[in-house]
């Protein structure tokens, strides 16, 4: 594997960028693996990297039916943040926030995070009242956030509209400075490059049927359009088709699947310096290195495996990124896309064991789970090492649907869902 550095780059520039080696083997199953992880996005890719670093597993393959990174990972808006309001999940979000810190650093392979800040808007009083309860919570938990004055809003966002005659005004906003966004098919690459190096093999193109399990009840692999592959562990995380996939095993999951809608302007000069986001008027937007505005809004308001979304919802995000950018009225959008994503009923994720033995999961995402992709990958790899949740991970049980002990962060996610 090519170790990327100021020496390698000059070097290949020299020689017309023709000698780079491949970043990972296009892998061919084997007959047995160790663990075999579904779903080749972020989180799991990320799970195989931490497996084989911290854990010494490496036999392992991550299986996915497109191509990787081609799910919801590579197609979100890369939002980072940590503002959860309850104590378990600012745990687990701020543990994924402090491992972007040092993530191109950690796995040789720039995934561009930029902290440039989330400012999440207040327009009526409840905004300011739950925006403020946020605030001190998350302050409690150790995790930054700060509450700005409508005229500081504007001073950290210049294109912010503040008129107070706006069908929305603004009355202030939550800012957290630590947080930002990351390329997001970098975090699958380099999570993939860093796997590959270590034994584990990436295998695109090859759709999990079903998981196969012994008379014992246990798991005893995965059925693929390849064939069957035998495992003494599987783990799930295949975002937008968990509960198909855990169905397969006789696991029950509580998710709707809903498609998320984005889409991008054309290039502009930088403009925007931040990320802002806005659950009243339902739309949020940021700038991309490459200049255009990316946006989005909630999902839409229906069950649905179709990867396109409907076009009032998109009609409703532009009308609404009008009204709080009106600087952007005349801006030309260049295209857009959706992802399924699933939602479970408290909007927390569920990572950990199941009732069937060496199974586990990591599913629930819903609207996002970009953000926390280092964290969750980290403390996934560690359940399925152990076979014990670890402590952060430990309240997301799929259990917590049957006893009550709900982590409701529907307010936190902030996307409407
Ligand atoms: P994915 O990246 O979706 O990977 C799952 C993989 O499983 C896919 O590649 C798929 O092909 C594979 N798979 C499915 N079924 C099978 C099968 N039977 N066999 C084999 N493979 C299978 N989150 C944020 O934090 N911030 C944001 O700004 C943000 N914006 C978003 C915007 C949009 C438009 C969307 C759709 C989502 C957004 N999210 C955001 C949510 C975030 O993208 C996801 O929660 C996160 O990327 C999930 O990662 P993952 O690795 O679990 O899933
Ligand atoms: O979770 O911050 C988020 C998010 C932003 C856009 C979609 N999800």
């Amino acid at each position: 594997m090519t170790h990327f550095s100021a020496f390698s780059l000059l070097k290949n520039a020299l020689t017309g960028h023709k000698n780079w080696t491949e970043q990972w083997p296009d892998a061919q199953p084997k007959a047995e693996y160790d663990v075999i992880i579904v779903g080749a996005g972020g989180h799991g890719l990320g799970a195989a990297y931490y497996l084989a670093t911290q854990h010494g597993i490496t036999n392992i393959a991550v299986i996915d039916k497109g191509w990787l990174g081609g799910g919801n990972t590579g197609r979100n808006t890369t939002i980072i943040r940590s503002n959860y309001l309850y104590d378990e999940s600012a745990r687990l979000f701020d543990h994924s926030v402090d491992l972007w810190q040092n993530l191109s650093q950690e796995l040789n392979y720039n995934v561009m995070y930029s902290n440039r800040g989330v400012l999440m808007l207040a327009h009526n009083v409840h905004d300011v009242q739950s925006f403020k309860r946020h605030v001190h919570s998350n302050r409690l938990n150790g995790v930054d956030n700060r509450w700005l004055s409508t005229e500081e809003c504007k001073e950290y966002c210049p294109p912010l509209n503040i008129s107070k005659s706006s069908r929305y005004p603004v009355m202030g906003g939550a800012l957290q400075e630590r947080a930002g966004t990351a390329r997001h098919d970098a975090v699958a690459w380099g999570y993939a490059r860093g796997a590959a190096a270590r034994g584990v093999d990436v295998i695109q193109n090859c759709a999990v049927q079903a998981i196969r399990r012994n008379d014992d009840g246990s798991v005893a692999g995965v059925d693929t359009d390849k064939g069957f592959i035998k495992a003494k562990k599987v783990a799930v995380s295949a975002s937008g088709h968990n509960s198909m996939v855990m169905a397969t095993a006789g696991v029950r999951l509580p998710l709707e699947s809903m498609p998320l809608q984005a889409l991008v302007s054309e290039p502009v000069k930088p403009v925007f310096p931040c990320v802002v986001m806005s659950n009243a008027v339902h739309a949020y937007c940021s700038q991309s290195d490459k200049g255009e505005l990316v946006i989005g809004s909630g999902t839409d308001q229906y069950v649905s495996y179709g990867q396109r979304g409907g076009l009032p919802l998109i009609e409703h995000t532009v009308s609404a990124i009008s009204e709080v950018f009106p600087i952007f009225n005349r801006m030309r959008m260049l295209r857009k896309w959706a992802g399924i994503t699933d939602n479970t009923p408290d909007r927390s994720p569920i990572i950990g064991k199941t009732p069937v033995p060496n199974l586990y999961v990591n599913c629930g995402w819903g609207t996002g789970g970009f953000k926390a992709t280092p964290g969750s990958a980290h403390v996934f790899a560690w359940t399925i090492a152990k076979d014990e949740p670890h402590p952060i991970n430990a309240p997301f049980t799929l259990d917590r649907f049957r006893t009550g002990r709900l982590i409701d962060e529907a307010a936190a996610a902030a996307v409407a869902h």
